[in-house]
């Protein structure tokens, strides 16, 4: 129930707030009632407070399901934006829920009696997803996995300091709005000894195992100077770097995304960059997404105009696709933007950022030990992965032209019930209704 990561009624609500055209149901028409069932259940969405209630108020509404024997199929809480209580501890509830069709009136309006603010939200046709680059601020649910203050395998979780100075670091991410400058970062003396570790191993690797277009790159960044082994990139400089070059740009993440909060910025060549340093006692492995790994192992490749376009398309394909679409492409985003080994000059190269950034890893993939398939968006998208040790296998491209064309032949296949463009002149997209 922690309201400050991640609140899985955010959907709900981003899709009331943004429409203004929402008729704010208070009643229950039929238009909120959903899924007619065999049995003469309908299924509903419940959205209701409780204010200076404390618990009871809750028991209350407890009582309103067992009178009418409503079956709850999914429970979430947050605390109220609208608190009124001067603690701001009065909380709001998402209920859905399968009540008998001829009791909804009646069941209704005996939760108005006991809760405030009731109302039914309607079943939206697609997911919510952002229309302009702003909309980005509302894409910030996170993961708990790894998380150095949940996660007790985390090589920082028993390190008060190391997650003092996280701290620090996530609540500039938090805090984050589009339009911001990119927050500064003054690492410590140790800090940026972990990152020269880091960065001294893997340029070692890099002229014989990285793709042409990642060692071009990372040349660049290293005669701007903006790379080093003597000091950790501002994301501030490296945005402006990829905005000369891809229009990418980056904003702070505070860690692990949602996968379809992390695909969806991809839409609008927006890199979602975390600002954090692995823990010092594991230099050469992460758990999570670090500053080494997306500085190392995305920046370079998100300075390629192909590669940037294939990011964004993936991301193109993301917006408003079902649960099941997204966990493809984030397969597909995985075995390549993570993953990826492409052919060049008749050889095997890497270039996905999990392998740039992987000293073992990257050594792993192109020794002949895991087995090769090539790039097929459509076996690629269902293919099993892990994300805790290296992988069986790892898909080929014949190119990022090639790659890029089967991707696109892949998005045409993900239903819909509208298509989208994007509009580089105001960050927006262009949503059109298929006939
Ligand atoms: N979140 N911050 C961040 N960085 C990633 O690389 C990332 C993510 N969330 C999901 C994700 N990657 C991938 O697993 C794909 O699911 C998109
Ligand atoms: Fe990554």
């Amino acid at each position: 129930f922690s309201g400050r990561k991640r609140s899985l009624i955010e959907d709900a609500r981003r899709e009331r707030e943004s429409s203004s055209s929402s008729p704010g149901p208070s009643r229950c028409g039929d238009s909120f009632v959903f899924e007619e069932e065999k049995s003469g259940n309908v299924t509903l969405n419940v959205l209701f407070a409780l204010r200076n209630e404390k618990n009871a108020g809750f028991f209350k509404t407890g009582k309103v399901f067992e009178t009418f024997e409503a079956k709850l199929l999914h429970l979430e809480s947050r605390p109220s934006k609208k608190s009124k209580n001067s603690s701001g501890d009065d909380l709001e509830f998402f209920m859905r829920c399968e009540v008998h069709c001829s009791h909804t009136d009646i069941f209704i309006n005996s939760l108005k009696r006991v809760a405030d603010d009731v109302r039914l939200v309607q079943e939206e046709k697609f997911p919510w997803f952002p229309k302009k680059i702003a909309d980005l601020d509302k894409c910030n649910h996170l993961i708990t996995k790894y998380d150095p203050d949940l996660d007790h395998d985390h090589p920082g979780f028993s390190d008060p300091e190391y997650r003092k100075l996280r701290g620090l670091i996530t609540e500039l991410a938090f805090s984050y709005k589009h339009g911001d400058p990119l927050p500064i970062v003054e690492y410590t003396t140790e800090e940026v000894a972990t990152w020269r570790e880091v960065y001294r191993s893997l340029t070692s690797l890099y002229p014989s195992h990285a793709c042409r277009q990642f060692l071009d790159a990372l040349g660049q960044l290293e005669s701007e100077c903006l790379y080093g082994e003597d000091k950790i990139p501002q994301l501030r400089d490296v945005s402006a770097f990829l905005k000369e070059r891809t229009g990418f740009q980056l904003r702070p993440v505070a860690g692990l995304l949602s996968a379809r909060d992390f695909l969806a910025s991809l839409a609008f060549r927006v890199f979602q960059c975390t600002q954090y340093i692995r823990h010092p006692s594991a230099p050469m492995h992460s758990p999570e997404p670090d500053c080494c790994h997306e500085l190392l192992g995305h920046i370079p490749m998100l300075a390629d105009k192909e590669f940037a376009q294939f990011s964004q398309e993936i991301g193109l394909a993301s917006l408003g696709a079902s649960d099941e679409d997204i966990e493809k492409l984030s397969t597909l985003y995985w075995f390549t933007v993570e993953f990826g080994l492409c052919k060049q000059n008749g050889t095997v190269k890497a270039y996905g950022a999990g392998l740039l950034s992987s000293y073992g890893e990257l050594l792993y993939a192109l020794s002949n030990e895991p087995q090769y398939k090539p790039f097929d968006p459509a076996e690629t998208a269902i293919q099993p992965y892990q994300d805790h040790s290296y992988q069986p296998v790892y898909f080929v491209s014949e190119s990022f032209e090639d790659a890029k064309r089967k991707l696109r032949q892949y998005s045409s296949t993900i239903q819909k019930p509208f298509s989208i463009k994007y509009d580089p002149y105001t960050c927006s997209m262009e949503i059109l209704d298929e006939p």
